[in-house]
């Protein structure tokens, strides 16, 4: 094989890759692109190193007699995954088997589960885990805006911007080849970062390049509704704007009335002058002042709440009082997180979706997606439960007995984690299919060894809303098998209706055709037009004639909405699901580290990776760190109402006082999701990943570690 230009396997940024097959692996590097620009970070760099890993999955694994995972055939391993599946469904109906997908993989597999669940399995249950990502910030735009598309503009487009509001993202550690589109806003002081921690993106508004608004955790409504307060109040808020592109002003003027600054500062402890400051920044770089554009940006920090969608419609409130949206140079976005984030919420994976971004339980989506499967509309089931409920109905009289997990490692990456290890154990059937024994794996019934990034072909939609070509750039080990595969052995095997191609360029142009005429519409595309013309945008739909561009800004003329006007959405603060207390008297706030990619199942075994960023830490300010007696180093325990994290701690003056943070990277006794809330936003489905309240401790022991340390396959396969 030969050099191959593909992108990197990890986060939404999609920074493009060259990898050169060597003997013993292969070789990455940067390519140019316009949103890395030939940058990559240290995990992009690291990438390759996944492919070899020691413990990578090569043969399917089957719990035993002995209780352990013993390697199998992968024809033994189909055969009884579809009788067990075929006898849980006599059993307890079609909705006992669910499905829980991942927003890392590719358009065609994220499509393929979808329609696997749906006409194969006949459940409504399928979910993933962007719910536990982007379905705030999706919810909040499609009442808004009338179409989510995490940046509906693209990323070089804030290089021109005077004034940049990012709240709750810490880019600098996340995407970090994304901090460069920032140098123009920050030359003219205009970075405003909101954090409860001075982050690494918070640093970046040091020395005059900008603001860093430090609100008690949990409290991002009430600072937007300051702003909106000032905007509206002090102005000028766009008036032009709102009256010919907007609708429901009026609400969203009334509420933010009653939240003046000082008010705001009580609350948030962000103080009025800060406040009052930040609004006048960004009205001044508004085109209706004649800047040179603003855009206000939301991240996980925000999002991650019972709050989020409100939350994030007021950041989109902020944005139409000012003007942005469908501006060129200024905007709204949120900045979508998974590798595939965005083309994963496209394509059907989630429990209230189908292909092309249609609502399930639309009659005309569901005629048109039925005609491309060749299947009864009324055989395509409807609503199924959003992640965290799903997760915790498993293994319930009315739950679902069997799951099958593709792409997500939930032991660690969910809420309330224990409680769903006790869900997940309490299943008839677990099958994770995975490339490493990532934690979900280790305690699964049956084990599938699948493909990843460069051993398949494939494409990503970036968060900007590109779709780009994932190429394959070296043989996977043997053993190893296509997911695209898998299904259509499990379909025959279970007599499922429709054609369950394997080749991903065909899969796509199912994809395409079932998308057409949807929100998320790919129809003008195919993997050849996309080699041809690399990085367009949706929608770009099928045409007949010339073909389409692709459709990198959206709103320029209109929103998708039934009156072609963007809504403003009158929300109002009700405060995070659980507050400090008397007996849990400190914020947790949680998030990632530079170094590790989510659950860690991936990064941690990278060799690179591991020695510098080794384990999990509790940052905890010097004040409180002192009140409990705890020294640099020492291991600390956190305690909420859900369960008990150890760690050590790092002692640093970027949080806050009545506040600590811990990153969500590792499992076993530092898994922080031990800890945090599975309270849900009502109209998301997200939980509150960001905020909960904990009583700090030093712990002299740390707690036994999980058994997590059951073989690895080779050691089985020894
Ligand atoms: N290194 C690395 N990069 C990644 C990933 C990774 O795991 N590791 N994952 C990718 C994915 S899937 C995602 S979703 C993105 C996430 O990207 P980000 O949203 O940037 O990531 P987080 O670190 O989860 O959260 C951002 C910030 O929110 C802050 N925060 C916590 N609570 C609050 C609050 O109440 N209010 C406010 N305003 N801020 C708060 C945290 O202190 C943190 O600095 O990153 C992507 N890129
Ligand atoms: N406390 C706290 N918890 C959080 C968050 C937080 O900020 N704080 N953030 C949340 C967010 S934003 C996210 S996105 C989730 C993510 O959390 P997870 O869903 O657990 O994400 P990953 O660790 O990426 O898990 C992906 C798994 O799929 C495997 N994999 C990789 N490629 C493929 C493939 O092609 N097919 C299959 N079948 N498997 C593959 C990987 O090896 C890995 O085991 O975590 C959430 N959890
Ligand atoms: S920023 Fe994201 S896409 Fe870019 S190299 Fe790092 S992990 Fe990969
Ligand atoms: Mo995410």
């Amino acid at each position: 094989m030969t050099t191959v230009a593909t992108h990197c396997p990890y986060c939404a940024l999609q920074c493009a890759q060259t990898l050169t097959p060597e003997p013993t692996g292969v070789s990455v590097a940067g390519r140019d692109f316009p949103t890395n620009r030939g940058g990559l970070c240290q995990k992009g760099w690291t990438s390759a190193s996944v492919l070899r890993a020691p413990d990578r999955l090569t043969t399917p694994l089957v719990r035993g007699a002995s209780g352990e995972l013993e390697p199998t055939s992968w024809e033994t391993a189909l055969d009884l995954v579809a009788l067990r599946l075929r006898a849980v469904r006599a059993q307890h109906g079609a909705d006992a088997v669910a499905v829980f997908g991942g927003g890392g993989l590719t358009n065609e597999k994220a499509y393929q589960l979808g329609k696997f669940a749906r006409i194969a399995l006949g459940t409504a249950n399928i979910d993933y885990n962007g719910r536990f990502c982007m379905s705030s910030a999706a919810a909040a735009a499609n009442r808004s805006l009338g179409v989510d598309r995490g940046l509906p503009f693209p990323l070089t487009d804030l290089g021109g911007a005077q004034a940049v509001l990012l709240l709750g993202s810490n880019l600098a550690e996340t995407m970090p080849p994304a901090v460069s589109h920032l140098a123009g806003c920050r030359a003219q002081g205009g970075l405003v970062v909101v954090d409860p921690r001075v982050s690494a993106t918070a640093a970046l508004a040091d020395n005059g390049q900008g603001l860093h608004l430090q609100p008690v955790p949990g409290t991002d409504l009430v600072v937007l509704l300051g702003l909106l307060h000032v905007t509206f109040a002090e102005g000028p808020a766009d008036t032009a704007y709102i009256a010919s592109r907007t609708t429901g002003v009026d609400d969203v003027r009334r509420l933010a009335a009653a939240w003046w600054p000082e008010r705001v500062e009580q609350v948030a402890g962000v103080p009025a002058t800060l406040l009052r400051e930040t609004a006048h920044l960004l009205a001044a770089a508004s085109p209706s002042r004649g800047g040179s554009g603003a855009f206000i940006l939301t991240g996980r920090g925000v999002e991650q709440s019972s709050q989020g969608t409100a939350t994030v419609n007021a950041a989109i409130n902020l944005a139409l009082a000012l003007g942005l949206p469908g501006r060129v140079g200024s905007g709204y976005g949120a900045i979508t997180g998974q590798g595939n984030g965005q083309g994963g919420r496209e394509h059907g994976q989630k429990s209230d979706q189908l292909p092309g971004y249609r609502m399930v339980d639309d009659p005309a989506a569901r005629a048109h997606v039925a005609s491309v499967w060749g299947v009864d509309p009324a055989t395509i089931p409807g609503k199924g439960k959003p992640a965290v409920e799903l997760l915790d109905s498993l293994g319930r009289d009315d739950g679902p007995r069997a799951l099958l997990v593709h792409g997500a490692n939930v032991r660690v990456s969910a809420p309330n984690a224990n409680h769903v290890g006790d869900r997940l154990d309490a299943l008839e059937l677990l099958v994770v299919c995975d490339v490493v024994p990532s934690e979900t794996a280790q305690r699964a019934d049956v084990v599938l060894p699948v493909l990843q990034w460069a051993e398949e072909e494939g494409t990503m939609t970036s968060l900007e809303g590109r779709i780009l070509r994932r190429r394959r750039a070296i043989d996977a080990p043997d053993g190893a098998r296509s997911e695209l595969w898998l299904w259509r052995e499990l379909a025959e095997r279970l007599d499922a209706p429709g054609t369950w191609d394997t080749d991903a360029s065909l899969v796509f142009d199912e994809l395409a055709r079932a998308s057409a005429g949807g929100r998320a519409d790919y129809s003008g595309l195919s993997h050849d037009r996309l080699d041809a013309e690399p990085g367009l945008y949706w929608p770009c739909p099928a045409t007949g004639g010339d073909p389409h561009p692709g459709t990198p800004r959206l709103f320029v003329d209109d929103f998708p909405t039934a009156d072609g006007r963007a809504r403003f959405v009158a929300v109002d603060d009700h405060g995070p699901a659980e507050d400090v207390r008397s007996d849990a008297p400190i914020h947790l706030v949680t998030g990632r580290v530079l170094q590790h990619y989510q659950s860690g199942a991936q990064t941690r075994r990278v060799e690179a990776l591991v020695s510098a960023s080794p384990a999990a830490f509790v940052e905890i300010h010097p004040i409180l760190a002192d009140l409990h007696g705890i020294a640099a180093g020492d291991l600390v325990s956190l305690t909420s109402s859900r369960g008990v994290v150890t760690a050590p701690a790092r002692l640093t003056e970027s949080v806050r006082p009545d506040t600590v943070f811990m990153p969500f990277h590792w499992g076993g006794a530092a898994s922080v999701n031990r800890v945090t809330n599975d309270a849900t936003d009502p109209i998301s489905g997200m939980p509150e990943f960001k905020v909960c309240a904990v009583t700090v401790a030093r712990a002299d022991v740390a707690l036994a570690p999980e058994p997590l340390a059951l073989r690895t396959a080779t050691e089985v396969l020894a």
